[in-house]
């Protein structure tokens, strides 16, 4: 059996939504930082298997490629044109779906954001890399304990020390194939790091898929605790950096799935009743507009029927709506495991 979530996708949104008359119309657009059509696709084009297949390599991408993008951002975070991106980043109290902890293993709450002014990672430069970083390290160098805080930048660390750190750490790695393609591995480790603040569940990644990752973790499954912490570090850096931002699209971001909230909030929930019937699962997800991924993240497998179960949407809802989409649809799967396994 194939340990990859099998998410039922025959063709990228690239290729449904960009058909040869509209690529050959669009062919010699670019955005006023030089990027071009060819730019956004080879990741999709390199990578038949995409599930988008595009990036975008600066703000301007969504404007200047917005015939292809706008529908396939529509379908994908099942938007329309009349509609347009609502924040709420209020304390959400949410009931404990998981009161006995016998199933949720983790929570993790993180958004994406990428600095106005800047290229986005697939098109950055090594220099503005470095000052995107150093930007937001001068940003968050007086958020809320700040001498408890630190900064691993990656370039300072043999293979050696970063291998021990990551054992312990949530450290991001160099990106995968679809990344890769894009661009976005360029000068690999040189301006990348992680930033935790002094609640160790409380980081930001710097320079992996986007400028920004704040990501807010811990084990078990207080989603409303998690959702708090990163709503208070995101709404300080609000205070001190322009993010990249659009009225319709909010947050903008390399992969149209990223845009909006910007926000993917999961757990990682053993589901071994469910794992012997992961089409239910994937079928059950898909119509309550969740996402599943492996143990390990994106496209990687299942281990010990840990699945990482996340809201897919991140545009046309809030981030309290991200949560409470997770939220309820991790009660009704924790239902179905419990039905399966006799349990209610
Ligand atoms: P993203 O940053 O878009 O969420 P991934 O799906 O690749 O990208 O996840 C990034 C990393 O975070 C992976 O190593 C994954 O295993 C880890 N991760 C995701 N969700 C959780 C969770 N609930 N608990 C612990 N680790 C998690
Ligand atoms: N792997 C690319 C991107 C999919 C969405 N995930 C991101 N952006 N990390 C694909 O098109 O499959």
């Amino acid at each position: 059996m194939n340990n990859q979530p099998e998410i039922a996708h025959t063709q990228s949104l690239l290729d449904k939504h960009l058909p040869p008359d509209i690529f050959e119309k669009l062919k010699d657009l670019q955005t006023g930082s030089g990027f071009t059509l060819h730019d956004a696709v080879r990741s999709g084009r390199e990578n038949p298997d995409s599930s988008v297949g595009i990036y975008a390599g600066d703000a301007e991408t969504y404007r200047v490629f917005s015939e292809i993008l706008d529908p396939m951002i529509n379908e994908y975070h099942r938007f329309s044109n009349d509609r347009r991106h609502m924040s709420d980043l209020s304390p959400t109290p949410l009931e404990d779906p998981d009161p006995e902890h016998l199933y949720i293993v983790s929570t993790r709450i993180r958004a994406a954001r990428n600095l106005d002014g800047f290229a986005f990672t697939p098109f950055i430069s090594l220099t503005a890399r470095r000052k995107v970083e150093q930007l937001f390290l001068k940003a968050v160098s007086d958020y809320r304990l700040a001498a408890n805080s630190r900064y691993i930048a990656y370039e300072n660390l043999s293979d050696k020390e970063f291998q021990t750190l990551a054992q312990s750490l949530p450290l991001f790695r160099k990106g995968d194939r679809f990344q890769e393609s894009a661009g976005i591995n360029r000068d690999f480790p040189k301006a990348r790091g992680v930033f935790f603040s002094d609640h160790g569940g409380l980081l930001a990644w710097v320079n992996e898929e986007d400028h920004l990752r704040i990501i807010s973790m811990d084990q078990g499954s207080d989603i409303s605790g998690a959702f708090t912490r990163i709503a208070d570090l995101l709404t300080f850096l609000e205070n001190r950096i322009n993010f990249a931002k659009d009225s319709r699209y909010g947050y903008l971001n390399a992969c149209p799935s990223n845009i909006g909230t910007a926000m993917r909030a999961g757990v990682h929930i053993r589901l071994p009743g469910l794992d012997r019937q992961r089409n239910t699962l994937y079928r059950t997800a898909e119509k309550m507009n969740l996402q599943v991924r492996g143990t390990g993240g994106e496209k990687t497998g299942i281990r010990d029927s840990i699945f990482d179960i996340s809201n897919k949407q991140r545009l046309g809802i809030t981030e309290t709506e991200c949560i409470r989409t997770l939220h309820n649809g991790v009660a009704a799967l924790i239902r179905m495991e419990q039905q399966l396994s006799g349990s209610l």
